[in-house]
């Protein structure tokens, strides 16, 4: 898409500026523009819309979410006019959806893409942000709102030698839009969670050899994905209204519900069976097949271990087997991944696995991987090593909030926010998704269209009470954050040291639990409790 050019009838200041195109800030300008009849302006530093789906184009990408979940809800004419294909929607469809979105809403011209904003300061005398973007240009707004990802700060690891590399490299979030071929390659992925067991049996159809350098072993259920048929499609929009029940009202945004019986309420046959019927019908509802399996040790023992012979079922070699089954924390206390023929892929004989924690990577050379026992010799290294999440994203911009207070210092022992919506210093400032709101714990569109009817329903309120700014309190911040932590602690989450959940991906990044692991449905009551109570914890003037 191109972007409108700044003209000078385009004022450059605004009464909303929005940062990001992705499902976040397609459906904010929607609401800001078309609710509350503001001048509402996207900035957007991709060529077109779409966010995580406009930049995460490696191959196999897909939605681990089904698709009839995986849409906005707030249109009934936008969900009857819509069509998806297959049971998860693969990124170049999404991408699609999202452009037929904007298109339906008429969002172009309040869209500016090829714009990466690199600065935003408050000055508190004007009670406005300025912006300024990657081409020099500023502008100002009375409201300033982040949509620009949890997942979308890619993480490339420093390995040492990394740039004298012969061959080509490329990170899965990162992907060249003209696509990558791999035909007679040699090629080398690093990393195992929900990209790379996307990306890697897709890769190996097309190249000569895959090694897959895997750190962490993981989880993995089958997604089963399958082209949807009429009736399936027909049944969705009959009963939408019952899916986005379903999707505001559970824990985690899905459109199922998480069985009300405890592993051990049903005997060891039971179990079994509920567990295969799970596996036989694939994807992220394995995780809703009993209550407990992300609060008791002992009754997630029970489903790894259901897992974990499934994969010994399917993996012939013996050494690959027990590496890929080598699991060093719970099911699910990572971001379980859904897969398509992930671990038959291993029983290829062009596709090899190396155990980093057996064989650590000691640096990469001109020709390839260079291990403790041996140099992987190869032509492409992918990197699927994941994302500086939920705060890389604000980090790449320089926010400077109240008195000159900057972002980074702020956060520097990790995100400080009130319901992930607001960071105290910074008035005006709202952060769709942020650290601390239930973000990547759920599936996003719901939580999203949740936080950006708050958000709106806030402004209207200001705008309605003649109140000029908005501010979280420090002690608002600070009880809310006790909660994240509380939430987290209750759950086997907290527990895995290692995970990007902690921010443990990324070298030197402070350690803390950073989304709202309390549930979809609590964190909407606490929200619009907050706002009945005259937006308690927040400082309007
Ligand atoms: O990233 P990850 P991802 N040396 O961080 C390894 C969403 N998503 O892109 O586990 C060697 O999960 C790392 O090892 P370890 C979804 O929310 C959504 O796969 O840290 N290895 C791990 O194996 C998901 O959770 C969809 O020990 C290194 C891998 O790289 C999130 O994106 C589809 C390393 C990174 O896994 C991120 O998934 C795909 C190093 N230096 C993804 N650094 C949807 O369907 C990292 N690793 C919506």
């Amino acid at each position: 898409m191109n972007a409108p050019s700044p003209t000078l009838t385009t004022p450059a200041v605004h009464d909303a500026i929005v940062i990001g195109a992705g499902f976040s800030g397609l459906y904010q300008a929607h609401r800001l523009r078309d609710s509350l009849h503001l001048d509402c302006l996207v900035l957007e530093a991709g060529d077109g819309v779409g966010g995580t789906w406009y930049w995460n184009r490696y191959p196999g990408a897909r939605c681990d979410t089904e698709s009839n979940a995986y849409m906005y809800y707030f249109s009934k004419e936008i969900i009857n006019a819509w069509e998806w294909s297959e049971r998860y929607p693969q990124q170049a469809e999404i991408q699609r959806y999202l452009n037929f979105v904007t298109d339906q809403l008429g969002l172009r011209p309040n869209i500016q893409c090829n714009t990466r904003v690199q600065s935003a300061r408050y000055d508190e005398s004007a009670q406005r942000w300025t912006v300024t973007t990657d081409t020099g240009e500023q502008r100002q707004c009375t409201y300033l709102i982040t949509a620009i990802g949890c997942l979308s700060s890619a993480n490339v690891p420093d390995i040492a030698g990394r740039d004298t590399f012969g061959g080509d490299w490329y990170h899965t979030g990162q992907w060249p839009h003209e696509g990558v071929d791999f035909t007679g390659k040699r090629v080398a992925v690093i990393g195992t969670g929900s990209t790379g067991i996307q990306a890697i049996p897709v890769i190996a159809q097309q190249a000569a050899q895959v090694t897959v350098f895997q750190r962490t072993a993981n989880y993995s259920i089958p997604a089963r994905n399958a082209p949807l048929t009429n009736d399936e499609k027909q049944y969705a929009k009959a009963h939408a209204d019952e899916f986005r029940h379903v999707m505001t009202h559970n824990t985690n945004g899905h459109a199922f519900w998480i069985d009300d019986v405890n592993v051990f309420d049903v005997t060891d046959a039971e179990r079994q069976a509920k567990y295969q019927a799970a596996w036989d019908r694939g994807g992220l509802q394995f995780r809703a097949t009993f209550k407990d399996l992300l609060t008791s040790e002992a009754s997630n023992d029970t489903a790894a271990g259901f897992i974990k012979a499934r994969i010994l079922d399917v993996v012939t070699d013996p050494q690959k087997a027990a590496d890929l089954t080598d699991f060093d924390h719970p099911f699910a206390a990572k971001r379980p991944p859904i897969d398509s023929q992930y671990f038959e892929t291993y029983n290829l004989p062009h596709v090899h696995l190396v155990n980093l924690r057996k064989d650590p990577i000691q640096q990469i050379t001109a020709d390839g991987i260079q291990t403790e026992s041996a140099l992987h010799a190869c032509d492409i290294i992918v990197f699927a090593t994941g994302f500086d999440a939920m705060t890389g994203a604000f980090n790449k911009i320089e926010f400077t909030g109240r008195d000159g207070r900057q972002l980074k210092d702020t956060w520097h022992a990790g995100p400080k926010t009130y319901l992930g919506l607001q960071i105290p210093g910074f008035p005006n400032l709202f952060t769709i998704t942020g650290p601390g709101s239930p973000s990547v714990l759920t599936n996003l569109p719901p939580q999203i269209e949740q936080h950006v009817d708050w958000i709106t329903d806030c402004i209207a309120h200001m705008r309605q009470h003649k109140v000029r700014t908005i501010e979280a309190t420090e002690e608002a911040a600070d009880t809310w954050g006790a909660e994240v932590n509380r939430a987290a602690n209750a759950t086997l989450l907290a527990g895995v040291k290692h995970s990007w959940y902690l921010g443990a991906n990324v070298p030197g990044k402070p350690r803390m639990f950073m989304p709202y692991a309390g549930g979809l449905k609590r964190y909407r009551d606490a929200c619009d409790a907050v706002a009945a109570d005259n937006y308690r914890g927040f400082e309007m003037r």
